[in-house]
């Protein structure tokens, strides 16, 4: 048994991982031996004894961000990155098999004879991987079991899997030298779909190819060391973070690549702080400009990364969503110094740019008499999407260590349970447990009866952008406000026109506003755009109340399962 933490000591040189010192065992077969990567296994939104939880489905929107809002939440997968990533640069053969249910892990490991079996899984999934380490031994004795992942952070999680090697931080590095491969050749960035399966307004939406966009992993980590942050504290944390693509000339080859392969033209930038990176993100537009990419991307950005840039420049560089973190304008974190996020945020969905705004419920100063003007200020930034979360001290992040040494720490809270949108797991000075939770839901609920469904404000968003910049000098601009507003003006007319009718019983005011946007686009929009509302709006509606008598027999949505083989020989 061994821990390793590879991708943290590379990290400290802020350089691609190639460092390692001391020993390190090698597998045997080196590049020949076969590797199973999976994810852990579902159903997942439902409540069992490995940890998975109906209130935490496999779904980024509606686990936290839309999920208040019904049958108008933004539904959708997302593939597990890590191991894909991890596949495209070995050239051993290699099998991801993703979202498996028990039944399909057990197949694997039965029909074939795997080198090493290698599974990925978060705080959350630590029964999962167990379960999955002990399938493996009894199902198939000869593989070395590798886990990695943020599972690896749990303090003691040795004692709790049995698992040969535990990679804590990158794991492409670690990978690469384990099958004695180069751990230094150039990331081959693995071709992503970002997400799939989309359904809002109880339709799911077709999936042609070039529909959805690319995801792009420029790096892991981020140097900002909030106390909170996992990522961060994941991949090295204050001052650290790993890069797969140094430089924006690197950037761009591997987006050229997606734009060619997947047929995309907009792309979702996973990385933690994207705009941090300013001299990278520069280059990236000189070169868009040069090659006259129309490029959106989606980026994760802090407040001191976006106000480096001016409007002009982030509209230039294609940024059509951007989630930031505003956590508490009273939290005191380096990252929102001297920002008026209200401003910030209005600024940018002027100049369509959606924002997803992120709050933390539960900080340090938080108390019943204050806590709902907070959670009232951060409402009223009225955000495109907004994210609410539980602060909660994450095993290997900074706020961990210091609530353990502060006794503050809940001993008798499952990890299935630490995800930040059930309840506190620590002691909070002034907020009970079972409140912590009550002012959450109520965070997400304030926030759609106030603002409205999130598609209706990404619509508006988009307007405003369009309208902005539909004349605009450089064309690459032009042409992408003028794409998504041909492509989407009829299907959101349409759609706001169900919204209007379907939001009467939760706000009237809104449903107001709904129907005022909805004129306004009438007045953007082509013909198409104009006619189609009276005829796709009353199907939206129709399918929009269906969807809320499913969920209200508890309907669920999982994932598919996939299984992709590359450099794959029989055994
Ligand atoms: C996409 C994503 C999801 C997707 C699903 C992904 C999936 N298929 O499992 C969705 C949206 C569904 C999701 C859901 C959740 N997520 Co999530 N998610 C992410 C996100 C944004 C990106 C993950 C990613 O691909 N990163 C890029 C890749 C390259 O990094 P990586 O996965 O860490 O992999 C690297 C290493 O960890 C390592 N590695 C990983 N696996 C393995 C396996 C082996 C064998 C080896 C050797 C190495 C290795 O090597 C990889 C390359 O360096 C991260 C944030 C982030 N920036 O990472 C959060 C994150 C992973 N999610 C998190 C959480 C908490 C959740 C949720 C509980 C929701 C919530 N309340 O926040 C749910 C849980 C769902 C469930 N039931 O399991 C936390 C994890 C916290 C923790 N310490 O455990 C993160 C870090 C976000 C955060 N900052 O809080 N998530
Ligand atoms: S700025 Fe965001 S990603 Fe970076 S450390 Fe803070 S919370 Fe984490």
């Amino acid at each position: 048994m061994e821990t390793c933490t590879s991708g943290v000591d590379a990290s400290l040189l802020n350089i691609h991982p190639g460092v390692h010192s001391g020993s390190f065992a090698k597998h045997p077969k080196g590049s020949q031996a076969r590797i199973l990567l999976s994810s852990v296994f579902g159903p997942y939104a439902q409540d069992d004894e490995f940890g998975s939880r109906s209130i935490n489905p496999m779904e980024l929107y509606h686990n936290q961000v839309t999920r208040a809002q019904g049958s108008f939440s933004l539904r959708m997968f997302h593939r597990s990155w890590g191991i894909m990533m991890i596949q495209a640069n070995v050239s051993a053969p290699c099998a991801v098999l993703d979202f498996p249910t028990r039944d399909d892990f057990a197949r694997q490991l039965k029909t074939n004879q795997y080198d090493v079996v290698g599974i990925t899984g978060i705080i959350v999934n630590v029964a999962k991987v167990r379960e999955m380490c002990r399938m493996t031994r009894e199902l198939s004795p000869q593989s070395v079991i590798v886990v990695g992942g943020h599972v690896a952070a749990i303090p003691g999680i040795e004692k709790m899997i049995d698992a040969d090697h535990i990679v804590k931080g990158e794991g492409v590095s670690w990978m690469r030298r384990y099958l004695g491969e180069d751990e230094s050749a150039p990331i081959r960035h693995p071709a992503i779909v970002s997400g799939m399966r989309t359904r809002i307004m109880g339709i799911r939406l077709p999936e042609r190819k070039g529909a959805t966009a690319a995801t792009i992993i420029p790096s892991v980590g981020c140097p900002m060391g909030c106390n909170f942050c996992t990522t961060s504290a994941f991949f090295g944390g204050k001052g650290k973070f790993v890069n797969f693509y140094e430089t924006g000339d690197e950037l761009f080859a591997v987006m050229s690549r997606m734009e060619e392969e997947l047929k995309v033209s907009s792309f979702f930038v996973m990385d933690e702080n994207f705009l941090l990176h300013r001299e990278r993100a520069m280059r990236l537009l000189e070169l868009m400009k040069e090659g006259h990419k129309s490029w959106a991307l989606s980026v994760f950005a802090s407040a001191n990364a976006i106000r480096k840039y001016t409007m002009q420049e982030l509209v230039e560089l294609g940024v059509s969503w951007l989630w930031m973190g505003l956590e508490s304008p009273r939290a005191g974190y380096t990252k929102l110094q001297g920002s008026d996020t209200r401003q910030l945020t209005r600024e940018l969905r002027e100049h369509g740019i959606r924002v997803q705004g992120s709050t933390i419920i539960g900080l340090e100063h938080h108390t019943p008499d204050n806590i709902v003007s907070e959670i009232e200020h951060a409402v009223s930034h009225d955000t495109d999407f907004h994210q609410f979360m539980l602060y909660t001290p994450v095993p290997g992040t900074p706020l961990y260590q210091q609530m353990k040494e502060e006794g503050r720490l809940l001993s008798d809270v499952d990890y299935a349970d630490v995800h930040g949108q059930f309840k506190f797991n620590f002691k909070h000075a002034a907020i009970s447990r079972e409140d912590s939770k009550r002012f959450l839901d109520w965070a997400f609920w304030r926030d759609f009866q106030l603002n409205g469904p999130s598609l209706y404000r990404i619509s508006r968003t988009l307007l405003a952008g369009f309208k902005r910049y539909k004349d605009y000098p450089d064309a690459r601009v032009r042409e992408r406000f003028t794409r998504e507003m041909g492509k989407l003006s009829g299907v959101y007319s349409s759609a706001l026109w169900a919204m209007e009718r379907q939001f009467r019983k939760v706000d009237r005011n809104v449903s107001e506003q709904i129907r005022a946007l909805r004129q306004e686009f009438k007045q953007e929009s082509g013909f198409m755009g104009r006619m189609l509302p009276a005829l796709l709006g009353p199907i939206l509606l129709w399918t929009t109340r269906r969807e809320e008598k499913r969920l209200a027999r508890g309907k669920t949505y999982e994932p598919p399962t996939i299984l992709e083989r590359s450099n794959w020989v029989e055994a």
